[in-house]
């Protein structure tokens, strides 16, 4: 492949938030490169996001890359909430009025954008090494990196950042530009892929004495497990024979029975944590998904808030080049951090109220379990919380 030497806009990242980005953009006819660090293989290889909300399949479907997902996802309107062995439906469909998530994993969804890019020929040059922004303040801005031991210079007129929460683009934003809010978890997700079928057909939520299981999976046969851990954990003290037995006890006896288990595929370990950037606009520079912001991953909120980021950014860039309104530009920031809280605020709440936590005990408990009562007695706050589990509107 020829490497450009100037493009409209030079995305960072070929992640979720940058290939869907670039799709969006091409679709509105505007020429976009992804410069990406790591190989694509490696990029697939990330186990991560699982659960979709309805206006991220439908930015897949804006991006013409929805046909596998319709076609292969799951669609589960409700999921249980597991409490000390005993389990509780949240219905989705009926405290919703019939709206649902759609399983279906990040790994899918971004082989399927990465396909999509190459049928149609969209430049992105991945193991790009040294990747550095400049001049975003300017109308001229320049990313500049190496591949293949030759020096690059991609001119462009805007500059997205959607190269994850260790990326080059915030971390070029001078400090005094931006302000940051951060929460770190003392605990976190031990994760494992296997090929087994579900232990249910629904996603079950764990809270038990011994912390906090998740039951999730990727089809009829490939099961994903989480458990709390502590963070001086290391993956490999957890044999697969360890990860079944503890979350055996964290189930309740009906699951701990039927739960069928396997050699596992994938095993890591993820820290928890919120954090968020504001603003998201410098210049023309654009951060979106976890450049801009971090959910721990209870409400699986992450990849949602990277769709939303940037189909607000790709309408805004649509309408500067269509329509000439700078309009979107200037609001994408406020649009954005509105549905970013509202994500963050959900998913520190169920995070809070589903783990244990070292300093939590006398009152910290007892308010849990207070809010634990509430909930499952409560119509109201089973609806509060479906209306969030499956996404807030645009
Ligand atoms: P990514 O996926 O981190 O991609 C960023 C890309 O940028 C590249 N990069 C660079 N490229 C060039 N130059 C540099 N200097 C670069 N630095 C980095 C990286 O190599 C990478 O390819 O960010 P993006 O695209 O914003 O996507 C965000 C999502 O990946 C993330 O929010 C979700 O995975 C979070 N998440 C979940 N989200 C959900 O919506 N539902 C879920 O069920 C869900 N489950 C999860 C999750 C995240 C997890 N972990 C491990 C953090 C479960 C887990 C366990
Ligand atoms: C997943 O399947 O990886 C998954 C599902 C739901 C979550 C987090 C992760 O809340």
């Amino acid at each position: 492949m020829n490497i450009p030497q100037s493009t409209r806009v030079a995305i960072i990242g070929a992640g979720p938030s940058g290939l869907l980005l670039g799709q969006l953009l091409h679709r509105a006819g505007i020429d976009n490169v992804i410069i990406e660090r790591q190989t694509g293989e490696y990029v697939l290889g990330r186990i991560r996001a699982g659960v979709i909300e309805q206006t991220t399949a439908d930015a897949l479907e804006r991006a013409g890359v929805a046909t596998r997902m319709h076609r292969e996802g799951l669609l589960h309107d409700g999921y249980e909430l597991c409490i000390d062995g005993q389990r509780h439906r949240i219905d989705l469909a009926r405290l919703t009025g019939g709206k649902h998530v759609t399983v279906y994993g990040q790994t899918e969804i971004t082989r399927d954008l990465m396909e999509a890019r190459a049928t149609e020929g969209l430049p992105t040059v991945y193991e790009a090494q040294g990747v550095s922004i400049h001049d975003f303040g300017s109308a001229h801005p320049e990313v500049r990196f190496t591949k293949d031991g030759v020096q690059h210079t991609l001119a462009c007129d805007f500059i997205a950042g959607c190269d994850g929460f260790h990326g080059v683009c915030r971390a070029s934003v001078p400090a005094g530009a931006h302000r940051t809010f951060e929460k770190i978890y003392p605990f976190g997700w031990l994760g494992v892929l296997a090929d087994v079928p579900p232990v249910s057909d629904e996603l079950i939520y764990v809270k038990s004495p011994r912390g906090f299981a998740l039951c999730s999976m990727r089809s009829h046969t490939r099961s994903r497990y989480y458990l709390q851990c502590s963070l001086d954990n290391k993956v490999e003290q957890w044999s697969d024979e360890e990860f079944w037995a503890e979350l055996r006890r964290r189930l309740d006896p009906a699951a701990a029975e039927s739960l069928v288990t396997g050699a596992s595929i994938e095993k890591s370990i993820a820290p928890l944590r919120s954090f968020v950037t504001e603003p998201m606009r410098f210049g023309r520079l654009f951060l979106a998904g976890d450049a801009a912001h971090i959910v721990p991953p209870t409400g699986a909120k992450g990849l949602n808030l990277a769709a939303s980021d940037v189909s607000y950014l790709a309408e805004a860039l649509d309408a500067w080049y269509n329509t000439h309104s700078e309009e979107g530009l200037a609001r994408y920031s406020e649009r954005a951090l509105a549905r970013i809280w509202k994500a963050e605020r959900f998913s520190w709440w169920f995070t809070s109220l589903m783990h244990n936590f070292p300093e939590n005990a006398g009152f910290g408990q007892k308010m849990q379990e207070a809010e634990l009562d509430y909930l499952l007695h409560s119509e109201p706050a089973q609806a509060t919380m479906a209306e969030n589990y499956v996404g807030l509107p645009m």
